[in-house]
């Protein structure tokens, strides 16, 4: 028992959730936003670096900066560092990492005296990393997806068919486009294997979970698929770190850490998963059934599955669970706070602003829609950015606050049911879940209780409660999972809301109206 930490490499930002285990709670939570300190440094916004024909990166030397400030915030807080026994955490998903042949020698002599950015500087073959973004890369889901043998031949053996963020299409893109720095990258991770590496000194494997999310892993051995990296880019089977369970022990800490921030030497690191395996995690979907909506950059909709359910249409992933024995399906919705951001500031509101336009338009919001393109999409696809209103005035602030939190609720609807499980209930988490009015359109849309929970950051408490898993398992007295997260990912006593049946029957009669106009539009891009 003791305390563990779990930390959560975002896309606009990192965060550090502490649990107590003896108390069954949690301690610290403590966030370094991206843009508010780094922005003119890295020329980022919102965390992201926009680098033309639907490129998008970020940049790994950040991420590192980023640790060193939240482990001295939680310093300067108060927070005894020492008595952390491990650290797990969780990484954006499906953004990729090149390392030059120096890192494992720069990442092994980290000492306290200098920076992180400072004292690996020189580690990267590429300076940017793709991150789930990136839309550049459909020629390359195609040539992946042939290259197997087609797109069934991939779907059967990794899970998913080939997506444009995925790892596999970013990894191929790079090996052609520059050839001579691919040749000059000696190990190739994801995000979360990265930060994982930054803490433990040394090149830390991927995990399963996040392993899923690169269209290269065989998705029930839990392994690289040598058809697959073999049809990807040349010699990645050597480039591409290797896979390990998520509960293996990756190394004590970096003596860095020891002498910088005053954690003990015995501190343990496991390997980071993807934030959305390890929000599963965090709002306790550790057995088949149960379904969970985050509400964060982007929005995603997902659920624990006993067998790995493919969506052959390609409207959603599928993960394996951190939980070692589970899978996960997910849908993602690039236009989750891009969207409502958007909406908020162009009409010049503040969050509070935001919830009383809900609050003063009434459910089905009298016949006006919109689809939310306000970014390219992946679910369903959409090629080109460009909201869509039908019925709907841009200058009415009211109303457009509405349609694009209808918009998201429906289409959470509309493109879950491949995932053939009833949704009876939804747990939420991401920044968004704190505002209740947003919560009501979900609740009334899926016609279910919409649970809420402490934190809004499930990633970073998964990633806490992997801590803990892995410490107990690897000491020799494992717990069983639902007894890991019962005392911590359980719903906030009187939080649920539940559903409005006069705006249940609304949005049953206006989901076909919304699926029809979004059909209309994508035939269009
Ligand atoms: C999931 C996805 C995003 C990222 C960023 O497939 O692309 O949810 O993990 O959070």
């Amino acid at each position: 028992m003791g305390k563990y930490l779990g930390l959560d490499s975002s896309t606009q930002s990192l965060t550090g959730l502490i649990i107590d285990t003896d108390a069954g709670r949690i301690d610290t939570e403590e966030t370094v936003n991206f843009d508010a300190h780094f922005k003119a440094a890295y020329g980022i916004d919102k965390g992201v670096l926009h680098l033309g024909g639907g490129q998008a990166h970020s940049a790994p030397l950040m991420w590192a900066e980023a640790l060193d400030l939240l482990l001295q915030t939680l310093r300067e807080k108060g927070c005894d560092l020492s008595q952390i026994r491990a650290i797990a955490g969780s990484g954006q998903q499906h953004g990729t990492v090149y390392l030059n042949n120096t890192a494992a020698k720069a990442l092994g002599q980290l000492r306290g005296a200098a920076p992180l950015k400072e004292q690996l500087a020189g580690i990267l073959s590429r300076p940017t990393a793709p991150i789930w973004m990136d839309t550049s890369t459909s020629a390359q889901c195609e040539e992946l997806e042939a290259g197997v043998g087609g797109r069934q031949v991939l779907l059967e053996l990794t899970g998913n068919t080939a997506f444009e963020r995925f790892s596999g299409p970013q990894i191929r893109r790079f090996a052609h486009e520059d050839p001579a720095a691919y040749r000059h990258t000696a190990y190739i991770g994801l995000v979360s294997s990265f930060m994982a590496s930054l803490l433990a000194g040394k090149l830390v494997p991927v995990d399963p979970g996040d392993g899923s999310g690169t269209n290269l892993m065989e998705i029930r051995s839990r392994q690289w698929s040598p058809k697959a990296l073999a049809a990807c880019a040349p010699e990645l089977e050597r480039k591409l770190l290797p896979i390990t369970p998520s509960d293996r022990p990756a190394g004590p800490l970096s003596p860095y850490y020891v002498s910088r921030y005053g954690f003990a030497p015995g501190c343990q690191v496991f390997p980071f998963s993807g934030d959305n395996p390890c929000s599963l995690i965090g709002l306790g979907l550790v057995e088949p059934g149960q379904v969970a909506l985050s509400l964060g950059t982007s929005d995603t909709l997902f659920a624990c599955m006993d067998q790995p359910r493919v969506s052959a249409e390609g409207e959603g992933a599928v993960f394996a669970s951190p939980d070692g024995v589970h899978y996960m399906a997910l849908i993602c919705f690039l236009n989750g706070s891009l969207a409502r951001e958007a909406v908020r500031d162009q009409h010049r509101l503040d969050w509070q602003g935001f919830g009383e336009a809900l609050r003063h338009t009434p459910p089905g919001n009298q016949g006006a829609l919109m689809l939310p393109y306000f970014a390219p999409e992946i679910v369903p696809k959409v090629a080109r950015a460009g909201a869509v209103r039908h019925h709907l005035d841009p200058q009415d602030a009211q109303a457009e606050v509405r349609a694009v939190i209808e918009a998201q609720a429906l289409s959470s609807k509309i493109h879950s049911a491949w995932m053939g499980v009833a949704i009876r209930s939804l747990c939420v988490t991401g920044g968004a879940s704190a505002n209740e009015e947003i919560l009501k359109v979900f609740a009334d849309v899926h016609g279910c209780p919409v649970h809420r929970f402490e934190t809004a950051n499930a990633a970073a408490l998964g990633a806490a409660l992997r801590a803990w898993q892995g410490h107990l398992k690897a000491a020799g007295t494992p717990k069983p999972w639902k007894e890991i997260a019962a005392p911590f990912a359980k719903p906030l006593p009187g939080s649920t809301i539940q559903p409005n049946p006069a705006a249940k029957a609304v949005y049953a009669k206006l989901i076909g109206e919304y699926r029809d106009l979004e059909k209309r539009h994508a035939g269009l891009t």
